[in-house]
């Protein structure tokens, strides 16, 4: 059911793990690029009337406005099963601890007496938030998005989410609750790439947004690496990775539970466990086998994800070189199942999350840890995080300078430009004092 890659002994690569050693699903967002253009194009030239016609095409259900009316949003939130408001709500309050210590302070500093740069952290303007429908339909991806934008002050908010024929040609009702329950009154019944048009260029109904965030399938991915630009993007997210760094003292029932549980979301999902314990891998496969039988969405999802060549076991000699594989790798979903998993997490460099230890399973990241589950994909946790407070913010430095501290560096400024071959830049510095170069400057 998964592949094994042991690079025990000989096998391990001398000169330090390549990233292409362990294989990924890649989405090639590039060739969707050319089938988003027209859409996108269309939507801006066409507005609400071409979202109209996609949501008939694509979603297969006729609308007649694509904002979703107040009282649908009231309804959804009063007809929403009690036990998941509960939730909701526990995700809420933790994820808001969370993301409000993450809020930015103005610094100022004094670079010289009269002369200070000051970063001002201002949020963007106003966020569209796509929100997916179909196979996944995540309000826990609602929480995630919007709360760490509202945090960050985010002042204006949108969410966008395709129109389901099922219930009237109305986003799917729990992601209305979900809207509801933060507060987001702003909904378009929009999906793919017309969405994320919609957010780019506006419409008579909706204005245009600064940046667009979520998730998304590959059309989504598509339509945000197009309109970059004219439009802010959070991330390309890819298919969900879990990689499990763990030794003989982890308990195999929990690593399969644990494999198993990203694989569900996605046939391409990777699930990718590193142990130096050849027993665990062989436990782990047993159990593997015994809970996929036991659970959902085997055929569509977990067998083809658990069988794909973008997940398998990696037996390594020992978890200094487990932790090389992992760092490679640099998975969206990073579990530490070790002696000493806080030491051995410490360790770790390259990860969206990192979640210590035997009780700390990814799911509770998805759902209620207080973390963020919107996280880097495809190896992009080498230089990239999660979404954040940060994530809304830019800091904006503030130069404030008297005539006297502009006058210490003067001399400075003018050299720098002349080594440029910049005159006008030192110009504009001299026209501002009977140019005299002090001494030494
Ligand atoms: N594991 C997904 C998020 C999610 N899980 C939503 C359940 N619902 C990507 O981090
Ligand atoms: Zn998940």
């Amino acid at each position: 059911m998964i592949s094994r890659i042991d690079l025990r002994g000989d096998a391990f690569p001398e000169g330090g793990v390549d990233r292409d050693l362990l294989p990924r699903a890649e989405l090639d967002v590039a060739a969707a690029l050319e089938k988003v253009r027209p859409i996108c194009d269309d939507v801006h030239h066409r507005g609400t009337a071409a979202l109209i016609d996609y949501a008939e095409r694509f979603d297969g259900v006729r609308i007649t406005q694509v904002r979703v009316p107040a009282e649908a949003l009231t309804r959804a939130l009063a007809e929403l099963d009690p036990a998941v408001r509960a939730a909701l709500e526990e995700s809420v309050r933790r994820a808001r601890l969370v993301h409000r210590a993450q809020r930015r302070t103005d610094h100022t500093v004094q670079v010289v007496p009269g002369g200070t740069v000051t970063e001002r952290w201002v949020p963007v303007e106003r966020v569209g938030l796509y929100v997916p429908g179909g196979r996944s339909v995540y309000p826990s991806s609602v929480v995630m998005n919007v709360v760490p934008a509202q945090e960050a002050g985010v002042a204006s908010m949108a969410v966008a989410s395709p129109p389901q024929k099922e219930f009237g040609g109305l986003p799917h009702p729990t992601i209305l609750a979900a809207c509801a329950l933060l507060g987001v009154d702003e909904v378009y019944a929009a999906g793919g790439a017309q969405a994320v048009a919609m957010f780019a260029y506006g419409t008579d109904e909706c204005r245009p947004a600064t940046m667009v965030t979520g998730p998304g399938n590959i059309w989504v991915a598509a339509a945000k690496r197009l309109l970059k630009g004219r439009i802010g993007i959070d991330a390309e997210a890819g298919p969900t990775e879990i990689a499990i760094l763990a030794d003989a003292t982890a308990d195999p029932v929990h690593v399969a539970a644990d494999l198993i549980s990203q694989a569900e979301h996605d046939p391409l999902a990777a699930s990718v466990l590193v142990t130096d314990s050849e027993d665990l891998a062989n436990a782990v496969e047993k159990e593997l086998a015994a809970q996929v039988a036991a659970t959902k969405h085997v055929e569509d999802r977990v067998l083809p994800a658990l069988g794909g060549r973008q997940s398998g076991i990696v037996l390594v000699d020992g978890i200094d070189q487990g932790l090389a594989v992992v760092d490679a790798y640099a998975a969206e979903h990073l579990e530490i199942q070790t002696a000493d998993a806080a030491g051995v997490a410490a360790r770790v460099r390259n990860a969206g999350a990192i979640f210590v230890g035997p009780y700390a399973p990814v799911s509770l990241g998805d759902y209620a840890a207080g973390s963020n589950h919107v996280l880097p994909t495809g190896g992009c946790a080498c230089h990239s995080s999660g979404l954040s407070v940060q994530s809304f913010l830019r800091g904006i430095h503030v130069v404030d300078y008297t005539r006297e501290a502009l006058a210490e560096v003067a001399g400075h400024v003018v050299t720098l430009a002349e080594a440029e071959d910049l005159p006008a830049h030192g110009a504009a510095i001299k026209a501002r004092f009977d140019w005299k170069v002090p001494e030494g400057k």
